[in-house]
């Protein structure tokens, strides 16, 4: 039994360490592999086309936390994303300093102050506005907290409608309740069939005049000609995006140029390797103790 990792040689070296301190079997590349028979699990950002070669395998380990970019897998195989705190806490920072920077109105800011300008405009209570959080994941319920605890009034949207304390949840069939009170809008959604393409035109019409909306889950959720004509009609007054369609976005895209879009290069978490590679032992331990893998992805549901 052993875990093969794609990656680069820095994290191969913390891994081993890990792997070899835990006494599990691993191999640092598939340059390595003397036996594929030995390879039980996998871990990788984009999986390898020859996962055939691999009679043995049961899991294969996204090492980050979102997995839409990963193809069918052969049968039997399993899918885990990674469960990493410093992946979850790395994301909530970033939302956290998205709302801020749009309930602070700095896209306008940062527009003056290139042209030299001293404009103040009047701010609001952060009370006063409602953030309203598309997944309520590991990830969304940890920013809600963070955003409530600075005073926002935080509402969540997810597929189940799962109940979070202290936060009024709206189910998928809520969504244009929802959308109507979120003056900030953050969306934590993963890609599936049900979320690709979801933001467009007629979903922003359901938002507040002048709304806010951040943006960290994926770019293919996002369509960006409704983007920009929500923002040249005022339906929103600005948005923040981690994530793009495409990834990378082209040096001559409008939004790199429009003061109302501040963009950050898909950075809002890295996988920490130390933190990666504790996943991967859990897995590979879960496997073979017969418990439930850590992070497993529903394939069916797409998350
Ligand atoms: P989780 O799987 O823990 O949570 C996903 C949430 O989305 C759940 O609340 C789920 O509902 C909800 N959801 C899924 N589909 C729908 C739908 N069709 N309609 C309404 N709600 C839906 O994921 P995480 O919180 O860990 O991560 C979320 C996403 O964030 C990742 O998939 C990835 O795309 C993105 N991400 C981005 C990063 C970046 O660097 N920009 C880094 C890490 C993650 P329910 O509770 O009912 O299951
Ligand atoms: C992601 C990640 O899913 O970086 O975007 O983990």
């Amino acid at each position: 039994m052993a875990l093969l990792l794609h990656s680069t040689p820095e994290r191969g070296a913390v891994w081993g360490r890990i792997f070899a301190e835990a006494g599990e079997g691993f191999i640092p590349d598939a340059a390595s592999v003397t036996d594929a028979s030995q390879v039980t699990h996998l871990a990788c950002w984009t999986p390898p086309a020859d996962l055939a070669r691999y009679p043995n395998l049961r899991t294969v380990i996204c090492v980050g936390a979102g997995t839409d970019h990963f193809p069918a897998l052969p049968d039997g195989v399993a899918l885990s994303r990674t469960i990493a705190p410093g992946i979850e806490t790395m994301v909530r920072d970033w939302v956290v300093m998205a709302t801020l920077a749009l309930h602070r109105d700095l896209p306008f800011y940062l527009d003056h102050a290139a042209r030299g300008e001293w404009q103040p405009r009047p701010a609001r209570l952060a009370r006063t506005r409602r953030v309203g959080i598309m997944g309520m994941g590991r990830i969304g319920r940890l920013a809600a907290e963070s955003l409530q605890a600075l005073g926002f009034a935080v509402s969540g949207y997810s597929r189940s409608g799962m109940p979070v304390e202290g936060v009024e949840i709206f189910g998928a069939n809520r969504l244009d309740a929802f959308l109507s009170e979120a003056d900030i809008l953050v969306c934590l959604l993963p890609l599936t069939d049900e979320t690709r393409g979801l933001m467009g035109s007629a979903f922003f019409d359901r938002l507040p005049q002048g709304a806010g909306l951040v943006h960290a889950g994926r770019g293919a959720q996002l369509d960006m000609e409704a983007l920009r004509q929500a923002l040249d009609g005022g339906r929103l007054s600005a948005a923040m995006l981690d994530v793009t369609d495409p990834e990378p976005l082209p040096a001559d895209h409008w939004a790199w140029r429009d003061p109302r879009v501040l963009i950050t290069p898909h950075i809002a978490a890295h996988t920490d390797a130390e933190e990666g590679a504790r996943h991967a032992l859990a897995v590979v331990r879960a496997d073979r103790d017969g418990q439930p893998v850590p992070g497993l992805v529903d394939r069916s549901r797409g998350y």
